[in-house]
């Protein structure tokens, strides 16, 4: 039985992730960072306790700053994949956190790439490695980009990315580990977190159609995304560990929409007029923007047969046909006493 490790297996990608390798019969584990609240919300639907007996995921405490326990868990679960997921994932964060985010998104991989590299040392086993690039890599680089476009990264989070994704390449060089990069452009979905734009866009217009707020504030509405579903790209970070070599390839759909038209669309299904509810306020300029990433995918859609299924409009309309619902239940619960949603910060 195949047997992976995924770190960041609570996040977006790392729920969607561990149910396409359940079902294709692997042993999944997965790393969980210590919490005083729930953190497994997005995996609920697949645990199942081991003591109950036929469970194929696993969970374990750990985080990319510890490389002792890394080096552990490597050597006691004994993977043949290691997907690193795991990082402090927002662009804005990471200029109010730029010292933890580098720690976390740059010398994290550094971390794990060494425990992957003892124990292939120790035993001879070999661990292929997946490293989660980014398009935030590319900053104020020209699109469209591709595998051999230049980086020019415009923030904290973007600068560590280019360390991980280089690093890759030299404990692939250096050591003839299997580690790919793939340099995932924007990729959403109903699971996304709710303080990246596209989320807190369909959030904010289904509470808004059902009179549980008034207003969105947004910040830069110009800027260009290359949006994909998560599920799609999920599939992308397998096929590149299932290749005959490592190597790094672009993932993307090739079109870009601005976040102004993403709004547009999301407020429109909803049959309200964005205009008449999002204001911009600074506090969600960023220091530096990346104005523009679209991708070139070719790459990958020629060596290893990807391609994504999920369109602009299908993505919007899923993100927001499932706010409404939340949006419903919210609403329910409201009227019957109870407070369930609280919007503390939504950088
Ligand atoms: P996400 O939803 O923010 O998930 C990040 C995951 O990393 C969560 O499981 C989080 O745990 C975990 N994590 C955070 N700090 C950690 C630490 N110190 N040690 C161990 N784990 C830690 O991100 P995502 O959208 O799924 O993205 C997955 C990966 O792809 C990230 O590396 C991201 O930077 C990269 N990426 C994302 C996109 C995109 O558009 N989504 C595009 C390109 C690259 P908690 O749940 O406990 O916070
Ligand atoms: O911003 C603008 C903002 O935070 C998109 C991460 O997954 O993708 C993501 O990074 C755009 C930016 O994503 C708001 O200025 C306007 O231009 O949703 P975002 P991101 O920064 O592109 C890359 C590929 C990753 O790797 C990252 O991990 O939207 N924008 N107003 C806003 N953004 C936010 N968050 N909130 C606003 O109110």
């Amino acid at each position: 039985m195949k047997k992976a490790l995924i770190l960041g297996i609570t996040g977006q990608d790392g729920s969607y992730l561990a149910e396409l390798l359940l079902s294709k019969g692997y042993e999944v584990h997965g790393i969980i960072r210590k919490s005083s609240t729930f953190n497994t919300l997005r995996i609920n639907h697949i645990y199942q306790d081991p003591l109950d007996g036929n469970s194929k995921l696993f969970l374990h405490y750990g985080d990319l700053s510890d490389s002792s326990n890394l080096k552990k868990l490597v050597e006691r679960i004994k993977p043949g994949e290691v997907y690193n997921l795991g990082a402090q994932s927002h662009v804005k964060v990471s200029f109010d956190e730029p010292e933890y985010t580098v720690d976390i998104d740059a010398l994290g991989v550094l971390r794990i790439l060494e425990a992957i590299r003892d124990f292939q040392d120790k035993t001879g086993q070999e661990v292929r490695f997946y490293q989660a690039g980014s398009s935030e890599m590319f900053g104020s680089t020209a699109p469209p980009q591709s595998e051999i476009t230049s980086f020019h990264p415009r923030s904290p989070y973007a600068c560590a990315k280019v360390y991980g994704f280089h690093q890759t390449i030299n404990y692939r060089e250096s050591y003839g580990m299997f580690a790919a990069n793939g340099i995932l452009f924007n990729h959403e979905s109903e699971r996304r977190g709710e303080t990246f734009v596209t989320r807190k866009i369909t959030r904010a217009a289904a509470r808004i159609k059902l009179g549980l707020q008034s207003k969105l504030y947004l910040g830069n509405l110009d800027a260009k995304r290359d949006w994909g579903h998560s599920e799609d790209y999920v599939k992308a970070m397998w096929m590149m560990l299932q290749a005959d070599k490592p190597d790094d390839f672009v993932v993307a759909t090739g079109e870009a929409y601005s976040v102004r038209e993403f709004a547009e669309q999301a407020f429109a299904r909803l049959n309200l007029d964005y205009k008449d509810f999002v204001e911009i306020n600074p506090r969600y300029f960023r220091p530096a923007e990346v104005d523009f990433l679209q991708g070139d995918s070719r790459k990958i859609q020629k060596t290893l047969n990807w391609t994504p299924t999920v369109s602009f409009d299908e993505l919007v309309q899923r993100m927001v046909d499932n706010d409404l619902e939340l949006a419903e239940q919210e609403k329910t619960l409201k009227e019957a006493g109870f407070e369930c949603y609280a919007q503390i910060v939504s950088d």
